[in-house]
């Protein structure tokens, strides 16, 4: 539940700003992080003073998180998340497979560098997740077991996992995904070896191996109400009744444009009234790719209106994001077609989304950031041969107030690579490229352009184009 007085996470939070600044006064800074600070721009991004969503949501009494994948935590990556989150969750490195590959053999690399990143950073962990039918290892999910067996081995599971990390874990997924669509039980290896009691005795388990942590149960299209929401609404009924240590829901809202359900406020109400804490535990919100700027505007209304359906529910503990950045994503894995899902581009800069996020959490631009009309582009193909072409791409500031050093982002449709640039230095990964200033023509007064160009291949189709961000802000092009 929410509260007013200062938690041990934010008074740790406290000393590792104390120390960031006493060791920058040394000139002993090493890292990334340490050396912006934050609220700062980290290495590689905007200049301009950006929104701290941890600090906002602070101020609102919740917190915002990210999934974080361990072996990313350094350089620009590292940076952003230890600037911009409260929480992290680590996106796979505490899944039984990860840790527990064979029975008794513990490899804990990724799981306690999620663990120590957050504690050096003033973050809370989302601990992800002790009990679920995917991402298990081999021997859990095609043993032959009874009843007795498995429990034993889930129950020594929690308690190895859950203790291992004891008192460093703020909220636990405990189960994961147990329902069908249709509300019914999932036919897990636990639920056919073991029976509906699976549930409570994973949560009884992990409250005596760690006391001090939430214990929740996660699932996904469980954001509306729903008849799976509804199953998982009596669930948590019931384990109540019973005296089962429940103490929250994770609805994961992994959500697609357009779609956001219209009663997730109402749902994550009626969980509050039944005297358990919510989170959003997954979110992002994909769509089709390559985005276009009124995508991207639509995605930046529904984050804001998820983060307003939060807090406007006080037992609402916080938000996660499942990954900040979309070249952390899982989507376009999974979803053919599909992307550009989380708050920030693929190459950190922040998206429209990212600001619909600052502005829930009340902050204000004083006009100076709307998420459309502040750049206009225009990209021509001047050439084409064979499976070369040269292009020209004029930026315009449509806006009030001058750029001063600028990065124009764009996605390639069709397969095209950069060969030769001018003017600009390009950079590519991907379908993702990058076009930033060359120094001279760093800045860009209001009303003013900046032109360059460049060489490039094709093969199968040449097609431009349609979104371009300049600074993270989505361009308006013809
Ligand atoms: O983000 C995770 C991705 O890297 C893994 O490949 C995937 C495997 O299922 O799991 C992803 O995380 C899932 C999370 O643990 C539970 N809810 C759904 C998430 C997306 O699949």
């Amino acid at each position: 539940m929410r509260g007013t007085s200062m938690k041990p996470q934010s008074l740790r939070r406290a000393a590792s700003v104390i120390l960031a600044a006493a060791s920058l006064l040394i000139g002993g800074a090493t890292s990334g992080h340490a050396a912006a600070g934050p609220g700062q721009a980290g290495p590689d991004r905007q200049a301009a003073a950006e929104p701290v969503l941890r600090d906002l949501a602070a101020a609102k009494g919740i917190y915002y998180g990210t999934a974080v994948t361990a072996s990313k935590l350094s350089g620009t990556y590292g940076a952003v998340v230890g600037e911009q989150f409260d929480s992290i969750t680590p996106g796979n490195e505490m899944k039984w497979g990860s840790v527990e590959p064979t029975r008794g053999t513990y490899n804990w690399s990724g799981a306690d560098a999620v663990v120590d990143y957050a504690e050096a950073h003033g973050q809370k962990v989302r601990g992800h997740t002790l009990v679920w039918h995917s991402q298990l290892p081999d021997w859990v999910s095609n043993g032959s077991w009874t009843a007795g067996t498995l429990r034993t081995v889930m129950t020594d599971h929690i308690a190895a996992e859950a203790g291992r990390y004891k008192g460093r874990i703020d909220h636990w997924d405990v189960v994961n995904e147990p329902f069908n669509e249709d509300g019914t039980r999932r036919q897990s290896v636990f639920q056919t070896a073991i029976g509906d009691s699976y549930i409570a005795e994973s949560l009884r388990a992990a409250r005596a191996a760690d006391p001090a942590a939430k214990l929740y149960v996660n699932d996904y299209n469980v954001e509306g109400v729903n008849a799976k929401s509804t199953a998982l609404y009596n669930l948590v009924k019931s384990l109540k009744e019973q005296g089962v240590p429940i103490d929250g829901v994770g609805l994961q809202a992994h959500l697609i444009l357009g779609q956001v359900p219209s009663t997730l406020q109402a749902n994550i109400q009626r969980f509050a009234d039944l005297g358990v804490d919510v989170a959003i535990t997954e979110l992002d919100i994909r769509m089709t790719t390559p985005p276009t700027s009124a995508q991207l505007t639509q995605q930046k209304a529904e984050y804001k209106a998820v983060t307003g359906a939060c807090l406007a529910v006080a037992r609402c503990e916080g938000v996660t994001v499942w990954g900040f950045t979309d070249s952390d994503s899982w989507i376009p894995d999974v979803f053919t077609g599909y992307g550009a899902a989380t708050p920030y581009d693929e190459n950190f800069r922040p998206k429209p989304a990212y600001y619909g996020i600052a502005e829930a959490l009340g902050w204000t631009d004083g006009g100076t950031n709307p998420p459309t009309g502040a750049c206009a582009v225009t990209y021509a193909v001047q050439s084409q041969w064979n499976t070369g072409f040269t292009a020209q791409v004029t930026v315009r500031n449509t806006s009030t107030t001058a750029v001063n050093g600028w990065k124009l982002a764009w996605s390639w449709p069709a397969g095209q690579r950069v060969t030769q640039a001018w003017n600009a230095t390009l950079t590519q990964s991907g379908a993702a490229v990058t076009a930033a200033d060359a120094g001279y023509n760093a800045a860009i007064a209001p009303g003013a352009s900046a032109t360059f160009g460049f060489n490039g291949s094709w093969s199968g189709g040449n097609t431009a184009p349609t979104a371009f961000t300049l600074n993270g802000t989505a361009c308006t092009s013809p």
